[in-house]
């Protein structure tokens, strides 16, 4: 498998999380520079229509794309515990969990960075106006996840899972939009001292 990548980005770096904690080996990395339109040549887009970053390319040269379905493959594919939940309860409560972090915070963030940075305006126009909009939204779920993560270890309950990869990805990506996690949030705090521990948080 072959895995197109970039280090700076949120969304590579769930997959990478997800390979780490599987203990999946012989995935090829291909860096793409973000920055240089290396996502938008057309060879890259033969692989994904969309333009972005991660894919996987698996050994039969079949492309997949979207984050969520890429973690949920590598989950299903390969042994190693899962990270989406043993019963169905489990893995409705982890999903639930999952897309409030997706939805509430990686693209809030993506979406505030992208359109206060400018960092992509030779291929969209920011509106500065909804990047503030993005930020605040941030700050909205904020004390959302402080009090789960007062009541539980992790953010969808008492095991780890996806969801403690995606918004950890999100929350560190962050500092791009000047949120940082202050000590009006001890809880996260605690939660991401937890997150630093684990071999996969430098994958
Ligand atoms: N819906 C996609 C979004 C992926 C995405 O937004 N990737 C970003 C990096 S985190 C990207 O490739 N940005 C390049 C661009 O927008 O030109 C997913 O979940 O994988």
């Amino acid at each position: 498998m072959k895995l197109y990548d970039n280090n700076q980005a949120p969304n590579p770096r769930r997959v990478r999380m997800v390979l780490a904690e599987k203990g999946i080996p012989d995935v090829e990395i291909v860096p793409i520079e973000l920055g240089a339109g290396g996502n938008l040549t057309p060879e890259f887009c033969a692989k994904n229509p969309f333009g972005k970053v991660p894919v996987l390319e698996l050994d039969d040269g079949f492309c997949l794309a979207e984050t969520g379905a890429i973690c949920r493959y590598l989950d299903e594919r390969f042994d190693g515990g899962s990270l989406f939940g043993k019963t169905v309860e489990d893995r409705a409560r982890i999903d639930m969990w999952d897309h409030r972090m997706e939805l509430g915070l990686v693209i809030s963030v993506a979406m505030g960075f992208q359109h206060l940075s400018g960092f992509f305006k030779d291929r969209m126009t920011p509106v500065e106006a909804w990047g503030k909009e993005c930020v605040g939204n941030v700050l909205k779920i904020l004390p959302i996840l402080e009090k789960q993560l007062a009541d539980n270890t992790w953010v969808a309950g008492s095991e780890f899972s996806i969801a403690d990869i995606t918004a950890i990805c999100a929350i560190d990506f962050a500092r791009v939009i000047k949120i940082r996690i202050g000590d009006e949030y001890p809880s996260i705090q605690r939660w991401h001292a937890a997150m630093k521990e684990r071999p996969s948080y430098t994958a």
